[in-house]
């Protein structure tokens, strides 16, 4: 799944790792050289990890619970992360302190044999020491989680420390929505059942402007074929969401 290309990739940088660091052998090259090239060749085989973010409540531990298909990250209404969990593989659960705020957890989940992932409590957790913990994990990631809320994706902190994941440590970023399905309860709420009206209020709701006719009609047709929650997903994928001005 997720890691196809990438597994790809890391094997064949490998071997040409591997055949480079023979030449630089075979033509007087010195040991640190070498030994600069066998590291590069040993880190490859670490797993690589990712650290998922995005405010609290925001929906990162069911996300991660659904990428394990098990429930090994406790979610809940009330902030349930209140440490920060590094999941690595293990054969059975177990879960081992490794200093105050974090934890180490192994589970037995064949996605971990290859990625070790840090579940974090928010970039708004009322402990600030969360925050300063997080921090210290990100700039380590390959890839950075980034979990918004399709309830509230405008959340101050979040795109904060975004800015910072971004421009001062450089990580690459990925985003997932989640509960957009709240988003389709919310607009059945304030819209009613009408196909237009719906439309009409999800445009307005996650654009911020009034839609024109040839929107409401083209989202009502979607939501008559494939469901209110289906549109819903798809608004907060589009270009007008995902670039802020
Ligand atoms: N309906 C719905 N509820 C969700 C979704 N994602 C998370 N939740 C609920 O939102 C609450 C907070 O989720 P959690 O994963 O603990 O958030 P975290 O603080 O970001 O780790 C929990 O009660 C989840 O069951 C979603 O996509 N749809
Ligand atoms: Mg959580």
């Amino acid at each position: 799944m997720i890691g196809e290309a990438y597994f790809d990739l890391r094997s064949r940088l490998g071997k040409d790792l591997f055949q480079l660091a023979q030449v630089v052998r075979e033509n007087g090259g010195t040991a640190d050289d070498v030994q600069i090239l066998e590291n590069l060749v040993a880190g490859l085989n670490d797993p690589f990890v990712f650290v998922v973010v995005g405010e609290v409540n925001v929906g990162k531990s069911t996300f991660l619970n659904a990428l394990f298909g098990a429930e090994f990250s406790r979610t809940g209404v009330v902030p349930t992360t209140d440490k920060i969990y590094f999941f690595k593989h293990g054969p059975v659960v177990q879960s081992t302190p490794i200093a105050p705020t974090v934890e180490e957890v192994r589970v037995p989940c064949d996605f971990l044999k290859n990625f070790h992932v840090v579940d974090t409590p928010g970039t708004n957790s009322v402990e600030s020491e969360h925050q300063q913990i997080t921090e210290r994990f990100v700039p380590a990631a390959d890839l950075v989680v980034f979990v918004f809320s399709a309830l509230n994706p405008w959340g101050a902190s979040a795109w904060q420390f975004l800015e910072k994941v971004h421009r001062q440590w450089m990580r690459h970023v990925i985003f997932v929505l989640q509960q957009s399905d709240r988003f389709a309860n919310r607009l059945q709420r304030e819209a009613g059942d009408r196909a237009e009206a719906q439309a009409e209020r999800a445009i307005r709701l996650a654009f911020g402007r009034r839609p024109t006719q040839q929107e409401i009609a083209n989202a009502s047709r979607l939501i008559q074929d494939a469901g209110l929650f289906q549109l819903c997903r798809i608004l907060f994928n589009t270009n007008e969401f995902v670039y802020v001005d």
